[in-house]
């Protein structure tokens, strides 16, 4: 398929990872235990996520896939030849908090930890390759959750702004495209995932999650500002996990309770790109009795530093009804439960799958915050296999991206400024909500498999050549 002049000179192609999800390591280089570490796969992970966490060390019997995930920390080299090989314009990538600073609150940074950056950003910009760098990937140093509960405790926003401006200050020279939290919307369906938040019993559940969102959102507003101080030109963006929520129904019952489950997200992006609280939001936390406690100050330091763009990730849309009837037809779609939607297909996960939804998400954005987007992740997870002669033929995976991409290309024909597209896991990694490694993304096969075994051995997918292709020929060729 040949598309002409869709996408504009520039457009930052590349992938995107974390570094929980790929690195290893997790001990290594002086780094510091990080939630992630306790996320083990199996029947016990989905109640850690949700915040109900027993042990804040690992646990005998229990298989952590971040402890060594792809190894990435001793490979990068080799992977970012084979991102280089692709062709990428641009790399996006997370910084380990603990990792820089081992207990979150240390007086010193690091400095294995910011030399081991130093290094993979050396790397990237020698094969041409900008660094796009995320400062908080769902991992808080576990020091920080036990001693003052996480996000909730405002002691996280100096602790933020310090690290933040030690990457700054540090990198400088070598990264110009920043995002503060990582979906951050997260934090109101994976607690513990999006904010290190661990309950106990009788906690009063969403106070705390939206006290922990307040913080997060002055700490973003903070990491801003001292981006712009530190190095003029660079740009700042926020990151959503987004999907549009259609009415499964015309029934204005039905489009309001998808205005409502948009806004759900919307609200963080609300306040980070236009600076303030959003009157719905208020009334929400006065409908369900919610005493948020602000700080003097905090609104203005909201309101004089938003955003520079907005970065998202985009899997799926959503669906939603009043309907209990309706209501009983549910699937996932990266954790955020959905109505299962009759004109859309699905994923062998669940996620729906709606090449669409992503223009429609892209332009509801556009239309919202009048502010470049930036598609930071998009990508199929699915299962591979490798024939006798090393090959995997994921054609699905093409199609998949296939389709997004042409869907990108509408929106920028609509109008919607893009800078850039990273696909999710060019190169297979964890799983953030299942901890598997069958749920692949690659375009680089990695052997290993969901209990750790395999030889870690980098094998090209069908779809590398592929992908390669649509960057060489900026898009035009899919
Ligand atoms: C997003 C996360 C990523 C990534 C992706 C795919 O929510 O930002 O970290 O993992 O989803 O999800 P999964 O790994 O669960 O398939």
């Amino acid at each position: 398929m040949t598309r002409k002049d869709m996408f504009p000179k520039g457009f930052l192609w590349g992938g995107a990872t974390a570094a929980n999800q790929v690195e290893g390591g997790y001990l290594e280089g002086g780094k510091g235990l990080t939630t992630v570490d306790l996320m083990p796969t199996g029947k016990n992970r989905r109640d850690i996520l949700l915040g109900n966490v027993n042990s804040f060390t690992p646990v005998e019997g229990e298989f952590y896939p971040s402890h060594e995930a792809i190894d990435f920390y001793h490979r990068y080299k080799e992977d970012i030849a084979l991102f280089a090989e692709m062709g990428f314009k641009t790399f996006r990538l997370s910084i380990s908090w603990a990792r820089i600073y081992p207990n979150g609150d240390d007086a010193q940074p690091n400095e294995a930890g910011l030399q081991f950056y130093d290094d993979v950003f050396d790397e990237l910009l020698k094969c041409g390759i900008e660094p796009l760098v995320t400062i908080a990937h769902f991992d808080v140093p576990v020091n920080l959750v036990e001693k003052y509960g996480s996000w909730k405790n405002r002691k996280l926003v100096e602790l933020f702004e310090t690290y933040a401006t030690t990457l700054f200050t540090r990198y400088k020279n070598k990264v110009k495209y920043w995002m503060t939290f990582n979906e951050i919307n997260m934090l109101l369906h994976l607690p513990f995932v999006g904010a290190g938040l661990a309950f106990k019993e009788g906690d009063n559940k969403l106070e705390i999650q939206y006290q922990a969102a307040h913080h997060q959102l002055v700490a973003s507003a903070l990491a801003v500002k001292a981006c712009h101080e530190i190095i003029p030109g660079a740009m700042i963006g926020c990151m959503l996990a987004a999907g549009m929520v259609y009415p499964y129904t015309c029934n204005p019952d039905d489009v309001f309770a998808a205005m409502e489950k948009d806004r759900s997200n919307f609200f963080f992006i609300d306040v980070q790109s236009r600076g303030e609280y959003p009157g719905y939001a208020k009334r929400f936390f006065e409908d369900n009795n919610l005493s948020i406690e602000m700080e003097p100050g905090d609104e203005e330091v909201l309101r004089n530093h938003p955003v520079d763009y907005i970065g998202f990730s985009y899997y799926s849309s959503r669906a939603t009804s009043t309907d209990p009837e309706v209501l009983k037809n549910m699937t996932s779609g990266n954790v955020f439960g959905s109505v299962s939607n009759p004109y859309v297909s699905k994923s062998e996960w669940g996620w729906t799958i709606d090449p669409k939804g992503f223009r429609i998400t892209a332009n509801q954005l556009y239309d919202r915050y009048q502010k470049p987007l930036f598609v930071v992740e998009n990508g199929l997870g699915a299962i591979d296999e490798v024939t006798p002669n090393d090959e995997i033929n994921d054609d699905y995976r093409i199609e998949y991206l296939r389709e997004h991409i042409t869907s990108m290309g509408e929106a920028i024909k609509d109008g919607v400024e893009i800078l850039g597209y990273t696909s999710w896991g060019p190169i297979d990694l964890v799983s953030a909500s299942t901890g598997e490694m069958k749920k692949r993304y690659g375009y680089v096969y990695v052997d290993r498999d969901n209990e750790g075994n395999g030889t870690l051995k980098r094998i090209k997918k069908k779809s590398f050549d592929w992908y390669k292709n649509v960057i060489a020929t900026n898009g035009e060729e899919l």
